[in-house]
């Protein structure tokens, strides 16, 4: 039988869509039939299983499934034996502990003796015992933040991105436990085909995230200007530079890190560019 790779997704949540989209981007087609919990990819060798985002990392350490995509935060509260492979930039939140506005707050001391509804356990507990804090953990498994408004605990911990949930429920966020992003997950001890099959999963989606990351520039400039332009836009390699029909002009093709883009193209228009195209990049080996 021919070696299928089984990755595991989320059923339905935040991480759902963004994953089925880095599937998609990575070239690889299928159809979700109605409701389906599995489905084979067309032009891959890649079976889908869609489950709830908690039972992930169990069943990839149990080879249930051979890789998932999952949230940071998830694969540090299950404890269970698996690499973290790729962190893949989407779902993006923080792991807070957060207190009633109108409890006085000057540092983790004012945490000692509280009573904190969670629905992660092992990392807040390992949080306080880090900080040498010793209070006690309630364990809820949903709608953590209206705890302390009805009576069920001091003080909360719990996933934050916008922190709107936290401000409409009287909150403040006054410690962060941990950064969390979704995150590509895999079994250690994967077969030699299976693991040259996840290789070449991971070989696109770092293609996919590094493109998300760059974008392709072109901009026209003086000749007098290339030397300090081609300094700014250092590229892949470096940069390539064509003459323009118009004597003593040259354009110029480049890509530049969206964290930077701004600055850069600051830096290039004070230097002399003129017509800057900026264009996204689809997929990116280097
Ligand atoms: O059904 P299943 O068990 O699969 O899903 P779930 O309900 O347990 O998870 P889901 O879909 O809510 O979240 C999946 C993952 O998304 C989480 O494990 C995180 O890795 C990530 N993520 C990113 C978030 C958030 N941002 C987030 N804001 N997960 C939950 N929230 C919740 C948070 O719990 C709080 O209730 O959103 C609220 C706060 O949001 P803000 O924007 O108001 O701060
Ligand atoms: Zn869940």
């Amino acid at each position: 039988m021919n070696t299928v790779l089984r990755l595991a997704l989320q059923k339905s949540g935040r991480l759902s869509d963004a994953s089925v989209q880095l599937i998609e981007a990575c070239g690889i087609r299928f159809s979700r039939a109605n409701n389906r919990l599995r489905c084979l990819t067309d032009n891959f060798p890649l079976e889908l299983l869609y489950l709830r985002d908690d039972d992930i990392p169990g069943y990839v350490a149990d080879g249930v499934a051979d890789a998932g995509i999952v949230g940071e935060n998830v694969v540090a509260e299950k404890r269970q034996p698996v690499e973290l492979l790729e962190r893949l930039g989407f779902a993006r939140c923080r792991l807070a502990i957060a207190v009633p506005r109108s409890t006085p707050y000057d540092g983790l001391a004012d945490l000692e003796g509280l009573h904190i509804a969670t629905s992660y356990p092992n990392l807040l507990s390992d949080f306080l015992r880090e900080n040498g804090i010793e209070a006690s953990i309630h364990e809820i498994s949903g709608s953590v933040e209206i705890a302390p408004s009805i009576g069920l605990a001091d003080a909360i911990c719990d996933l934050v991105s916008s922190g709107s949930t936290l401000l409409s429920n009287g909150l403040k966020e006054v410690e962060t436990v941990m950064h969390s992003e979704a995150v590509l997950i895999g079994r250690p001890d994967l077969p030699p085909e299976k693991a040259a099959l996840l290789d070449a999963l991971r070989f696109r989606i770092q293609a996919v995230l590094k493109a998300q990351n760059f974008k392709y520039i072109l901009l026209n400039a003086p000749n007098g200007a290339i030397d300090r332009i081609v300094e700014l836009l250092p590229g892949m390699k470096s940069p390539t530079v064509l003459p323009l029909a118009e004597s003593g002009w040259s354009s110029v093709h480049s890509v530049v890190n969206e964290n930077d883009f701004w600055e850069v193209i600051e830096n290039l228009r004070a230097a002399g560019a003129q017509g800057i195209l900026v264009v996204p990049i689809e997929k990116m080996i280097v």
